[in-house]
């Protein structure tokens, strides 16, 4: 990996994730029995996502950059002149590359994620093409609330990015919370730039999740290899499968992995049974429409300024003023 430029400065407030092994303990001794999806991304998994975001079925990423392209110009009006973009959880910066190519004069990126090395990286290559623009990248998590570096108090206008509909996978109570944070880093004269994944037809969504080639269900499963690799010596899951529906209640896609047969394993020093039939959920992914969006703000201090949405009304970007 290459060293940090110069002038690139990164602020690492060492972020400890909860050992994986408690967390799947706690998940899979609860009822009903969950894995959080935070899980997900390991190498393996995290690749598996790069692979679904490019399947057929899968229209949220490419229908998000088809938005953020063709509304570039009243995107960058939105965010105004020099302002400091913060993203929540940057990964590679894929989309933050064409909102800063929309923006007119930027000051400022800060980059914040949890995986150092990956931040690191993207923070390097973004610092490369965008020389006029100063990056300040964070290692933190973002799901809890930290006082952020300076200088950004220098910056007037601060305006947080989340893309990728990622808010879905937070439960509502937590999205709110999440965005009052926000509202917290970026101020009253700030905003938010927000991706959400739109109500549609059943079809349509479940399609989304459970593609032709199996992906989806791949990067599911791939939670019991790393539960049986990580785990060792002891657990030895086997024959679960891939399960996911749109939930019309809460207006959510529901991961879940179903146990084939009934099953036994030892977590350090528990035993976790599971029935024939019996379901771990992995993932929540709420689907929100603009009323949804409109009372999510107003319940953050927030409001909705400006939403932007492709021809088939599949993906919304949304514009978010802080009050
Ligand atoms: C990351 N997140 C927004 C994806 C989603 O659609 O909820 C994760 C995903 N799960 C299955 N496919 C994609």
């Amino acid at each position: 990996m290459l060293p940090l430029a110069h002038h690139l400065k990164l602020v690492d407030f060492k972020p400890l994730s909860t050992p994986f092994c408690e967390e799947v303990l706690q998940g899979l001794t609860s009822s009903p029995k969950y894995i959080p999806s935070k899980f997900f991304y390991d190498k393996k998994g995290s690749l598996l996502f790069e692979e679904i975001c490019t399947l057929p079925e899968y229209y949220p990423t490419r229908t998000e950059t088809w938005i953020l392209n063709q509304f570039g110009k009243e995107i960058a009006e939105c965010i105004g002149k020099g302002a400091l973009i913060i993203e929540f959880g940057s990964g590679s910066s894929t989309k933050t590359r064409l909102l800063l190519d929309s923006l007119d004069t930027p000051s400022a990126y800060m980059p914040i994620d949890i995986s150092k090395e990956f931040l690191e990286e993207s923070a390097q290559s973004i610092a490369k093409d965008y020389p006029q623009i100063e990056i300040m990248p964070v290692c933190a998590d973002y799901s809890k609330f930290f006082p952020l570096p300076e200088p950004y108090t220098l910056y007037k206008r601060k305006v947080g990015f989340f893309p990728g509909s990622t808010i879905g996978n937070l439960k509502p109570e937590e999205a709110i919370e999440f965005l009052k944070r926000i509202a917290q880093w970026c101020g009253k004269n700030g905003g938010l730039l927000l991706g959400t994944d739109l109500k549609k037809d059943h079809a349509t969504l479940e399609r989304a999740y459970n593609d032709a080639q199996g992906v989806t269900a791949q990067f599911n499963l791939n939670l019991i290899d790393r539960i049986n690799t990580e785990l060792q010596p002891t657990p030895l899951l086997s024959g679960f499968r891939h399960f996911a529906f749109y939930n019309e209640q809460y207006g959510r896609i529901e991961m879940h992995l179903v146990s084939t047969h009934t099953q036994k394993v030892n977590i350090k020093g528990r035993t976790v049974t599971f029935a024939e039939g019996e379901h771990i959920i992995t993932e929540y992914s709420h689907k929100y429409d603009l009323s949804d969006i409109q009372l999510l703000a107003k319940k953050a201090g927030m409001k909705l300024e400006h939403s932007w949405s492709d021809p088939n009304n599949l993906f919304s970007v949304h514009y978010l003023s802080i009050l």
